[in-house]
C-alpha cells in the first residue's frame, strides 16, 4: 500500500462507502449521490480454506493480524462467487469449515482526511457465519448468509491515515516483470532458454454473458489452464480484457497478443484506408499491453489472404511499424496460406500456421494427417528457416457423442486427430517447431452455418467448461511437456503471489 493512503485489509466485505450523514434505523442499499460515494470491493480476493483438523488454525494463529500471504499459501478467489465451484480441487469443492478472504484496499485520501466523512464497510452477503477484521481489528460479526450487514470504520480509517502519513501526491502502482525474448533460426528463447508453447487458443465467450469480462469465468479458465498444464495462449482473434493480461503476468502464462485483424481476405481490404487503420490499431494495442511481461509476441492478423498481390507490401508495412513501436518483441501473423504463395511470411519472425487436416480437408481420413503435417512443417522450414508454431488444429466434437471406430464429431475422433498431430509435433519439436496451440480451449458461439452445431464445438472443454475426453489426453501431454521443458534451475518465484506455474 502506498504511504499516505488509508488502507484496510478486511476478512470480508465487497463494498465500502463514504458519506457525510449517519444513517439511523433501516439499512439502505448504498446508492451514489452528491453526498455519497461508493467503492466496490468486488474482484479477486486472497483466499485460504482452513484445512486444519479442528478448522480453527486461522483463529489460533491469528491470520487476521497480518496480510494472509504471510501466514501461508493463498489462492485467488473472485468475489462474489462460490469458492466450491471455482477450481478443479475436489477437496475444496466439498470443504466445510472456515475460509478466509482478504482484500487490500487503497481508499481515496479525502475519506480519511475529511473528519465529517463517515466510512462504512458493507457486506452484501456472506455465508453463513462471517467475522470481519479491518487492519487486524475486529469490526463486525454476522450470522446467516443472504442478508447485508455493515460496520462503521470511520475511526479506523482516520487512524490509519495518521500513522501512514506521507506526501499527498499521485500514486500509481505497476507490477513489474523482467525477461528477455529472442528468436533464432529454430528456437524461441525466453531469458535465453528455449521455450516451447504448449497451450491453447481462447475466446472471450461463455454461456449467458457471451463476450464480456467476468472475474469468475476468468478464474475458472485459469484454473483449467493450470489443470491442463498449459503454459501459453493466443488472444484469438482480438485483444482480451486488461484483467486477463494482468493475470497472465502473475501466473506466468505466456501470451501471443493478437490484434483484431481477422478476415482480411478481400482485395479491397488491402487498400490504404485499411492499412492506416491497421497501423493505428497496432499502436493502440502496443500502447496498452507493452508493459505486460507475459506478452512475448504480437500477432498482427489471423488467416489473411496473404497470397494476394498487395499482401506483401501490406504486411511488410504493418510488421515493420509494430517493430518500431516495440523493438523488444517478435512479430507474426497467423497464416493458413500455402507456403509457396504466402507473401506476408517473409516479414514475420516466427511462422504461425493453422491447418485442419482430416477436418476441412480429407475429412474423415485421419490416416492422412501425419504425412500432410510433416510435409507442411518441412515445406515452411525449407523455405524460410524460421521457427514454426502450429497455431491452430482441432476437430468439432459434440460432448457425449461416442463412436468407435471414430467418426467425425465424436469424442473419439477428436482424440485420434490430436494424437496424430502430436506424433508429428513430437518429431519436429526436436528441430524447429516451437509450439502447439489447440483450437480451441472451449466451445464458443458463432453465427449459423452448416458446419456449426450450435456454435463452434472444437473446444476441449464445453462452453460450460467441462472436459471432453480430449482434455485428458492433452492434460497428460502438456504436463509431460512441462516437466521436460520447464527451467528447474532458473525459477524466479513470483513476488506477487507465488501463483506462477511456469515462471520465466
Ligand atoms: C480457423 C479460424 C478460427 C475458426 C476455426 C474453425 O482457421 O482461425 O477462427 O474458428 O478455424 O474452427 O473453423
Amino acid at each position: 500500500m502506498a504511504p499516505g493512503q488509508a488502507g484496510a485489509w478486511a476478512a470480508l466485505g465487497p463494498l465500502l462507502w463514504g458519506c457525510a450523514l449517519a444513517l439511523q434505523g433501516g439499512m439502505l442499499y448504498p446508492r451514489e449521490s452528491p453526498s455519497r460515494e461508493r467503492k466496490e470491493l468486488d474482484g479477486l480476493w486472497s483466499f485460504r480454506a482452513d484445512f486444519s483438523d479442528n478448522r480453527r488454525q486461522g483463529f489460533e494463529r491469528q491470520w487476521y493480524r497480518r496480510p494472509l500471504r504471510e501466514s501461508g499459501p493463498t489462492l485467488d478467489m473472485p468475489v462474489p462467487s462460490s469458492f466450491n465451484d471455482m477450481g478443479q480441487d475436489a477437496q475444496l469443492r466439498d470443504f466445510i469449515g472456515w475460509v478466509w478472504y482478504e482484500r487490500e484496499v487503497a481508499l481515496p485520501q479525502r475519506w480519511s482526511q475529511d473528519l465529517d466523512t463517515r466510512v462504512v464497510l458493507r457486506i452484501g452477503s456472506a455465508h453463513y457465519y462471517a467475522i470481519v477484521w479491518v487492519n487486524g481489528v475486529h469490526v463486525a460479526e454476522h450470522e446467516g448468509g443472504h442478508l447485508p450487514f455493515e460496520a462503521d470504520i470511520s475511526k479506523l480509517v482516520k487512524l490509519t491515515a495518521q500513522t501512514a502519513a506521507g506526501p499527498a501526491s499521485d500514486f500509481y502502482t505497476l507490477p513489474v516483470g523482467i525477461r528477455t525474448v529472442a528468436v533464432t533460426e529454430s528456437q524461441f528463447l525466453i531469458n535465453g532458454k528455449p521455450f516451447y508453447f504448449h497451450g491453447v487458443n481462447k475466446h472471450e465467450d461463455a454461456d449467458i454473458r457471451g463476450k464480456g469480462f467476468d472475474w469468475s469465468l476468468l478464474m475458472k479458465d485459469f484454473n483449467l489452464l493450470r489443470w491442463l498444464g498449459a503454459n501459453s495462449f493466443r488472444t484469438s482473434h482480438y485483444p482480451y480484457a486488461e484483467e486477463v493480461m494482468q493475470l497472465c503476468d502473475r501466473y506466468g502464462i505466456v501470451v501471443i497478443d493478437e490484434c483484431p485483424g481477422v478476415g482480411i481476405v478481400l482485395p479491397e481490404s488491402y487498400g490504404n484506408v485499411s492499412l492506416q487503420h491497421h497501423l493505428e490499431v497496432m499502436e493502440e494495442l502496443v500502447r496498452r499491453d507493452k508493459n505486460h511481461p507475459a506478452v512475448v509476441m504480437w500477432s498482427v492478423a489471423n488467416e489473411p489472404a496473404s497470397f494476394l498481390k498487395p499482401a506483401g507490401y501490406y504486411f511488410k508495412t504493418v510488421i515493420a511499424h509494430t517493430k518500431t513501436l516495440d523493438p523488444s518483441r517478435p512479430v507474426t501473423f497467423v497464416t493458413n496460406s500455402n507456403y509457396a504463395a504466402d507473401l506476408g511470411v517473409p516479414y514475420v519472425d516466427v511462422i504461425c500456421v493453422n491447418s485442419y487436416y482430416s477436418w476441412y480437408h480429407d475429412y474423415g481420413h485421419l490416416e492422412v494427417i501425419q504425412l500432410q503435417l510433416a510435409t507442411q512443417f518441412e515445406s515452411w522450414y525449407r523455405a524460410y528457416q524460421k521457427p514454426v508454431i502450429q497455431s491452430e488444429y482441432g476437430a468439432e466434437t459434440i460432448a457425449g457423442f461416442h463412436q468407435d471406430p471414430p467418426l467425425m464429431f465424436s469424442e473419439e475422433y477428436q482424440r485420434s486427430l490430436l494424437e496424430r498431430y502430436h506424433s508429428v509435433l513430437d518429431q519436429k519439436r526436436k528441430e524447429y517447431v516451437v509450439g502447439e496451440l489447440i483450437w480451441n480451449f472451449a466451445d464458443f458461439m458463432t453465427n449459423q452455418t452448416p458446419q456449426r452445431a450450435l456454435g463452434n464445438k472444437k473446444g476441449i472443454f464445453t462452453r460450460q467448461r467441462q472436459p471432453k475426453s480430449a482434455a485428458f489426453l492433452l492434460r497428460d501431454r502438456y504436463w509431460k511437456l512441462a516437466n521436460e521443458t520447464r527451467y528447474h534451475h532458473s525459477v524466479v518465484k513470483s513476488q506477487c503471489l507465488g501463483n506462477s506455474l511456469f515462471p520465466f
